[in-house]
Parts: structure tokens; C-alpha cells; sequence
């Protein structure tokens, strides 16, 4: 495993390809499309949750982890799937859901019917109705606890009511998680992803939030680095991939989290640089994006994890997140340039990159115009909490459209034909009608296209140690719109320059192109003698050796 030079491709499997004609992506579907993925030069690819589940957050509510959901495949198919990826040299990881299972997992059910021994695998408290034992709120909305009358018992679910936390505290827990691990292991899979995994170490006394929504207690949680250390040790993944998800985390942390020194994980995923257009902290309100807020956080954070050891994931998208090219780009007018600029941002910087599926085509967001499109639970729960807040159907209809995780999970765009070639019939989810355009089989075609560059981002990282090792130093401080670094290897030198914004931008210190050689541009391919000007969301990236 090598982490510096590698690339991951995530994949959403019910919108990624459909084999049976169900309407619904599935695993047969991936094996389908294991050369096309290949094609990318990426070396993983992170599975999103196919477990048997109830599916009302998609997967992340987890009935079994051991079984697969008859709507993805069998456990055959997984084989076959570990089998074919590793034939083309790519490994598996998989998401390991561990702050919280489905209601309907057995540990729950068994919970449910008074076994003490299960009731202990659950955070479970005393109390009356109407007095759940502190004030704090799901991340999907509403309140974090659940009354169950006949036990006369809350439990808490920081997500969906189907979602109920776990109780790391018992170490019973800690060893039924391991063992799914183990599992997994034994059949191959190379790599993990940890859903929001900070979250899982909750504190020795559970109190009102005075200002907040409870995170400031549960988040980097007192007991989280042992937990993590512990699972890691005795599972024996300490030499594959691992990368846990951050909710609300921070820089201290993520550094301890990462430092191969800790023997936690390799990395860590953070969303400060995705509330960049939030406005005041809340997703649920609109915001341009703040350039200078952006770069700065990458800068810190870059830095910082090069001097301290840490090792950033890096990403723009996942299926959490709207399409980037929609967020920080311009989907219509500078479609091309803006998409490949902001891959170059993340793809030459000190970290692990991830391609999350359609993103290599500048996939946009779904643009759904009726509530009735939406399928995501946090969707059509904010939609509700939005309209009881004052807001009429268009304003809300108007933030689900920017902020909505269903922008993400719209069906990948293969061609442009019936149903964009992801199935036969009618999908689960709304496919937007740019499909007609932005697909995989017009990208192969055209060698400007946005899949050619990201294929070119990726051979970089393998050619060039610089990529995978160097130093990295931020430019241009004072112009909030021009993100760019330098990074340094030994003899090596690479110059990367981006233009974040739809405007031309005059550098205010021009660049002399002496001695450089042009690696990538999407205006410009070819050495030029000097740089004073950047074109709308341009990208140059210049090497010296
Ligand atoms: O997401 C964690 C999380 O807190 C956010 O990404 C969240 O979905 C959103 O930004 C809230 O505004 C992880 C998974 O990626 C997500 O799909 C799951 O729904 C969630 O955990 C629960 O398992
Ligand atoms: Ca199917």
C-alpha cells in the first residue's frame, strides 16, 4: 500500500450502474464497469454501504454487516468483484458503518425486547416522555432521542430515528466490530472508509447544549484515539488504507488521527473547505463562496499536516456533497475549463486524492424542480423543517437545489442513449437532461475532454515524486481568487496556478515562464514566456527538473 502516489475512485453503487434492469445500480453493475474505472489509472475504489439494510438513509443503516442487500447482489458477487479489481491491479475498500446500526439490526431488536446484554450495546437512558435527557439534535434534523415507552427509556440516534448510536464504552461492542473487520479481511478487501467516526466516543455525562446542537460534546470524543487505536491494533489493518470520516472535527485532531506514529488510520476526511459557502455555519442558508476563507483553509491545513505528519484526503465530492462544478465552478458558460481547474486545485497538493463517480465527467447537480424528486432523507426532512420555518415552496425548492445530497446521487451519465446507459428501465432517481451531453462515451471520444485531463491529474501523482512527496508552499496571499502553490522534491519543482473565479485575473506578481516546462492547462499547453494574466478558471501547472 502505497498511500502518497495513490488515487481512490468512490463509488454510490445504487446510481453507478444498473445490471439487472431494476432500476437500481448494483454490484454486477460495477464488475461491468471494472475497465472503465481502470482507464482512470486509480488504484482503489471505496464501495459506499451494500449491506442488508432497511435503506432509509441508503445503506447507511446497517441490518447486517456480513450480508449484502438482495437489491446489490449476492456475496458471490462481491468475490467476483474483489477477484476482478485486484486482477487489474485495484483494491476494494469498504464502509465500515460504526457509530450507529439500523433499528433493525438484531443487536437493536434484541435490545428492544428488554435483553440487558443488548440494551448495553445501545446508549439508552432513563426518563419520561417529553423530557429527552439533553436538548441536542440529529444532524438530519429534529431532535437526537428516541422514547421508547414500554422501557420507559430514551436511546440517542445523532442521525436518522433508524439510526441508533453505538456504545463503544462496552467493549463487547468494540470486539463484535472487530470481528466484522476481520471478516471483511479475510475476503480480500484492501481498505476501509469509517463513516463519521469521530463521533463515536461519547462523554462520561450527557448535558444540555447551551449554544449548539450537542457536536461540541460527542465530536473527537473523550475515549476516540484509544477506540481507534485498539481497533486498528487488533484487527491488523495498520498497514492497509484506512480513512475515517470527520464531522465537526479539527486540525489537532486529524493530525493525531493520521500521523503513522499513532497507528490510527491514513488518513482523514474534513468539510471545513465544503462551508465555505455556507452562510454563517448553516448549510440551509444560501452564500457565495468565500475565496479567501477557502484558500486559507487549505493552506493551513496543508502546511500543517506536512510539518506534523498528518496525511490529508483529498476531495471535493462524494454523495453527501452537491456536484462541485455546479458549487465552485460555472455548469453552463465555462462548464469545461471550471471542472478541470478544480480537479487540478486538489489533484497536485500533499494528500490522497478521491474521484467520486461522475465527477471525472463534470457531472452537475440534478436541478429537480418538485420535492417529489427527491429521495434523500435529509432532503425531505430539511424540506419540511425550511417550509415550518417562514419559507415559501420556491425558496426552499431553491436551497434543496444547491444543498441537497441528491445532487450527487443522480445515476452516472455512461452514454446518451435511454436512461443515460445506466439501466434499462425507469431509475430510482431523476436523471437531469444534460445527460445528452455530459456523458462517458462522448468524453472517451473527445481528447479535451474533462475524463481525458482527470486520467492526465492521476498519471502525474505516478510520474512525478514531487506530487507524491513534496514540500507545498502557497502563493499569491493577498488575491483571494488566484489558489496556487508551489511544491518541491529534491531536484523537482512544480508550479501550480489556478484562476478560482469566472473573471480574467491580472497576477499580481507575473510569473516568468524561464526554465519551466508546461505539464497541463485547460487554456494552454504549450511553454509560454512569461504569465501575467489568467483566463477565466484557468489552470497551468508548470514543472522544472
Ligand atoms: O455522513 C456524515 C455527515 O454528517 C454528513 O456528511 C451529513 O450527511 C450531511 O452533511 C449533513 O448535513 C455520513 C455518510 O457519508 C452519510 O451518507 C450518512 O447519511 C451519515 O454519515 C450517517 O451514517
Ligand atoms: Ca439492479
Amino acid at each position: 500500500m502505497d498511500f502518497k502516489s495513490s488515487v481512490i475512485y468512490q463509488i454510490y453503487p445504487k446510481s453507478f450502474c444498473d445490471s439487472n434492469g431494476d432500476g437500481i445500480g448494483d454490484i454486477r453493475g460495477i464488475i461491468q464497469k471494472l475497465d472503465y474505472i481502470q482507464s482512470l489509472g486509480v488504484d482503489y475504489i471505496w464501495s459506499t454501504p451494500f449491506f442488508a439494510s432497511p435503506l432509509r438513509d441508503n445503506g447507511y443503516d446497517v441490518e447486517d454487516y456480513r450480508k449484502i442487500h438482495p437489491l446489490f447482489g449476492t456475496m458471490e458477487d462481491v468475490e467476483e468483484l474483489i477477484e476482478k479489481a485486484q486482477e487489474r491491479g485495484m483494491g476494494l475498500m469498504l464502509d465500515m458503518v460504526f457509530n450507529h446500526t439500523s433499528t433493525r439490526h438484531e443487536w437493536f431488536q434484541k435490545a428492544l425486547a428488554g435483553d440487558q446484554k443488548y440494551m448495553d450495546y445501545y446508549i439508552f437512558k432513563d426518563g419520561e416522555p417529553g423530557e429527552p435527557p439533553t436538548n441536542w439534535q440529529s444532524k438530519f434534523g429534529g431532535p437526537a432521542w428516541e422514547y421508547v415507552p414500554y422501557l420507559k427509556k430514551w436511546y440517542l440516534h445523532l442521525f436518522d430515528v433508524s439510526q441508533a448510536d453505538l456504545n463503544w464504552k462496552n467493549p463487547a461492542v468494540r470486539e463484535e466490530l472487530k470481528n466484522v473487520i476481520r471478516f471483511w479481511k479475510e475476503k480480500g478487501v484492501k481498505g476501509f472508509r469509517f463513516d463519521v467516526v469521530n463521533l463515536i466516543s461519547k462523554p462520561d455525562v450527557f448535558e444540555d447544549d447551551p449554544a449548539g446542537d450537542g457536536r461540541r460534546f460527542y465530536s473527537d470524543g473523550p475515549q476516540v484515539h484509544e477506540y481507534l487505536k485498539e481497533l486498528t491494533a487488533d484487527t491488523g489493518i495498520g498497514d492497509m488504507i484506512t480513512v475515517g470520516e470527520m464531522s465537526s472535527t479539527s486540525l489537532e485532531h486529524c493530525i493525531r488521527y493520521s500521523n503513522p506514529a499513532e497507528k490510527e488510520l491514513t488518513m482523514c476526511f474534513n468539510f471545513h473547505h465544503l462551508k465555505v459557502d455556507y452562510k454563517d455555519g448553516n448549510k440551509w442558508e444560501l452564500a457565495g463562496p468565500d475565496y479567501h476563507n477557502l484558500k486559507t483553509l487549505f493552506e493551513t491545513w496543508q502546511t500543517q499536516m506536512e510539518q506534523q505528519h498528518g496525511w490529508n484526503a483529498l476531495f471535493w465530492c462524494n454523495h453527501d456533497q452537491p456536484r462541485i462544478v455546479s458549487r465552485l465552478g460555472d455548469d453552463k458558460k465555462y462548464w469545461k475549463e471550471s471542472a478541470k481547474m478544480l480537479a487540478t486545485c486538489i489533484h497536485l497538493l500533499r494528500g490522497t486524492p478521491y474521484i467520486y463517480q461522475g465527477e471525472e465527467l463534470g457531472m452537475a447537480n440534478a436541478g429537480y424542480q418538485s420535492i417529489d424528486e427527491y429521495r434523500d432523507v435529509e432532503s425531505i426532512h430539511y424540506y419540511q423543517i425550511l417550509m415550518q420555518s417562514g419559507k415559501t415552496q420556491e425558496e426552499a425548492l431553491e436551497i434543496l437545489r444547491a444543498r441537497s445530497r441528491d445532487n450527487s446521487r443522480t445515476p452516472m451519465q455512461w452514454n446518451s442513449g435511454k436512461y443515460a446507459g445506466f439501466s434499462k428501465k425507469q431509475p430510482w432517481i431523476g436523471i437531469p437532461g444534460n445527460y445528452k451531453y455530459i456523458n462517458a462515451e462522448a468524453q472517451e471520444q473527445d481528447t479535451d475532454s474533462i475524463l481525458h485531463y482527470y486520467r492526465k491529474l492521476v498519471a502525474l501523482r505516478k510520474q512525478y515524486r514531487v506530487v507524491q512527496d513534496g514540500t507545498v508552499e502557497f502563493l499569491y496571499q493577498e488575491q483571494a481568487e488566484v489558489f496556487a502553490y508551489r511544491r518541491v522534491w529534491e531536484g523537482q519543482e512544480l508550479l501550480v496556478l489556478n484562476n478560482l473565479s469566472g473573471r480574467e485575473v491580472v497576477l499580481q506578481e507575473a510569473v516568468s515562464g524561464t526554465g519551466y516546462q508546461c505539464l497541463l492547462g485547460n487554456y494552454r499547453q504549450e511553454e509560454v514566456e512569461g504569465l501575467e494574466v489568467l483566463r477565466p478558471y484557468e489552470s497551468v501547472v508548470w514543472m522544472k527538473m
